[in-house]
């Protein structure tokens, strides 16, 4: 039976490779494989805990941050230091931001020209555009006039023969189902997504200094110092008056244009709800205390766990319970694979073993990624906006209930949906609502915090290494917009002796273990019926629904720092 082969996916960050056993039109199995070495793991190496964050959040330009975040909570857990409220305060904003801008790039940028004909939007009438755009939504830009020219550029495009960013579309696939208006509506707020995100990210240059990667981390705190009178003080009453005008634009353009978007494609394509379904085993380490906060227990997002779809019940989160198997990763470990090893003594061996290009097929039953196989309990689990919406729904927290169950209602639907390419999309969209919400009630927060003068945002109690114990260990966890994040570092005589980063990337887009079980993404493309071999854009539909993140997932380096000269696997 003929196997398929994507590789590389695009639209995504980093290389990734999709195998799939075809059998009677269906996907019968499917190997997920990450094709390029790269990393930053074993280059923290020796170096002092207080700059890992600077390393670490290298792994990654497109979550940028989230590693800076994973990285000064592992070295503040393994010292013992406490944050300053306004600290939590500001690292919730950069973060909430990261996640808003992520999740809209991804719908509009990454994922919708999955769903999207942009050549079928030139046969839209865009009077009828106009019509469907201001019955589901108070948006502004609804005029025919603005549908009409908006239909011009992509003629444009088109008629210039460079199709630029729309090149490699499967344009005319009989899986497209949307009518020439609603492709319209689509492609109009893919280039209004463009223009907006740019806009919104500021945040990062005013709490950050810049972005990608801002530079405001500091182990025990920020160093955006606070003061309401001093207008040369990073955060100080003008900040205050910027932050809280993107955050508002956050949430008009989640509420009047991604959220309608969502709900006006989803029905059209109603077979997803029943797609791609994957696991069904959830993951969600919690985040986002509110301040105060590395407390689980204020937790927008909760910690919890859920099993085979029951969502009856969450289960708690053991930290010693996540392991990394290498069974079919191009690793080694001392002593063998075992059954995978902890993370606080996690090993980073490249060892690549698999075939010579040029190759038609990875030899799967060996090892076929530079991806580890994370575990819980030996399970493998799905993270990320669908499994933080679930274990919240689960444990009853009471803005992810009504958010699910609005939803819900809107599409008619029951909660089984959920487990889908379309429950994996339609998540992402109502934890971005949630949070841009959020983001206003934390520029408030820090408000009124400056104007009550309580300006502390540092901790030094530990600045001084001579404070140290001769050995430590921690480990700090994010809920990343792909989902739950975790470094473990051990540190002895003052300098990082292990780095360990088991990230959402890797739960979700890891090989087989040791036990023959499927990561995430294998286990989604189960079942799913391919129309057209030669253009297999449902692979594509369940994979881009994770938001993949591949230089998140591989993330390890030559021990001593060098650059890697090995095989091209592509
Ligand atoms: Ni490179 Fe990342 C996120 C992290 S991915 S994007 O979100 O951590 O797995
Ligand atoms: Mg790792």
């Amino acid at each position: 039976m003929a196997r398929l082969v994507v590789d590389p996916v695009n639209r995504i960050e980093g290389h990734l490779r999709i195998e799939a056993q075809l059998e009677g039109g269906k996907i019968s199995d499917a190997w997920s494989s990450g094709t390029m070495f790269r990393g930053i793991e074993m280059i923290l190496q020796g170096r002092d805990p207080r700059e890992a964050w600077i390393w670490a959040q290298r792994i990654c330009g497109v979550c940028t941050m989230v590693h800076a975040i994973a990285s000064v909570r592992a070295v503040e857990n393994a010292l013992q230091i406490e944050v300053p409220d306004n600290a939590h305060i500001v690292r919730n904003l950069i973060a909430g931001s990261q996640m808003v801008q992520d999740h809209v790039i991804h719908f509009y940028h990454l994922h919708a020209l999955d769903w999207v004909d942009v050549a079928a939007a030139l046969k839209a009438d865009p009077a009828k555009t106009s019509q469907i755009a201001q019955s589901i939504s108070d948006y502004e830009k609804s005029s025919t006039t603005y549908f009409r020219g908006i239909q011009q550029r992509v003629k444009g495009v088109v008629d210039s023969g460079q199709l630029s960013l729309f090149a490699s579309g499967y344009w005319g696939h009989p899986a497209y189902k949307l009518p020439p208006e609603v492709n319209l509506l689509a492609v109009a707020h893919y280039l209004e997504a463009l223009a907006w995100q740019k806009d919104f990210i500021r945040i990062h240059a005013a709490l950050g200094g810049k972005n990608p990667h801002p530079q405001t981390f500091l182990v025990g705190g920020m160093t955006t110092a606070m003061d309401p009178n001093e207008p040369a003080a990073v955060i100080n009453p003008d900040t205050i008056t910027f932050l809280r005008d993107l955050a508002k634009s956050a949430r008009k353009f989640v509420d009047q244009v991604y959220i309608p978007d969502v709900l006006a494609i989803a029905p059209l394509y109603s077979d997803w709800f029943s797609r791609g379904e994957g696991l069904g085993n959830f993951l969600c380490y919690g985040d986002y205390g509110s301040s105060g906060a590395n407390d689980p227990s204020s937790f927008l997002f909760p910690r919890g766990i859920v099993m085979n779809h029951d969502i009856s019940k969450v289960l708690p989160v053991d930290p010693g319970k996540i392991t990394e198997a290498v069974d079919h990763s191009w690793y080694e470990y001392s002593g063998g694979n075992g059954n995978g090893k902890h993370p606080s003594v996690g090993e980073t061996n490249p060892k690549y073993t698999g075939p010579k290009p040029p190759f038609e097929q990875l030899d799967v039953d060996k090892k076929y990624s530079w991806l580890k196989s994370p575990r819980y309990d030996g399970k493998p689990m799905e993270v990320g906006p669908l499994a933080r919406m679930v274990v919240g729904y689960a444990a009853g927290q009471p803005e992810i209930r009504a958010a699910v169950n609005g939803a819900l209602k809107a599409l008619n639907a029951q909660p089984a949906v959920l487990f889908s390419t379309l429950g994996r999309i339609a998540a992402r969209a109502l934890e971005t609502q949630i949070m841009a919400k959020h983001l206003e009630d934390w520029v408030d927060e820090l408000d009124n915090n400056l104007s009550h003068g309580k300006t502390a945002i540092f901790n030094p109690v530990r600045w001084d290494p001579s404070t140290w114990p001769d050995h430590a260990a921690g480990y700090g966890w994010h809920e990343a917009p792909r989902g739950s994040l975790g470094h473990w570092v051990e540190i002895s005589g003052r300098s990082i002796k292990n780095y360990q980063a088991v990230v959402p990337s890797t739960w979700n887009a890891g090989p087989r273990d040791g036990q023959g079980q499927r990561g995430a993404y294998e286990a989604s493309l189960l079942n799913t019926p391919v129309a057209d071999p030669d253009r297999p854009l449902e692979i594509l539909r369940t994979i881009h629904s994770f938001d993949p993140c591949i230089a998140c997932a591989v993330h390890v380096l030559d021990a001593n720092g060098r650059r890697f000269t090995l095989p091209n696997v592509r």
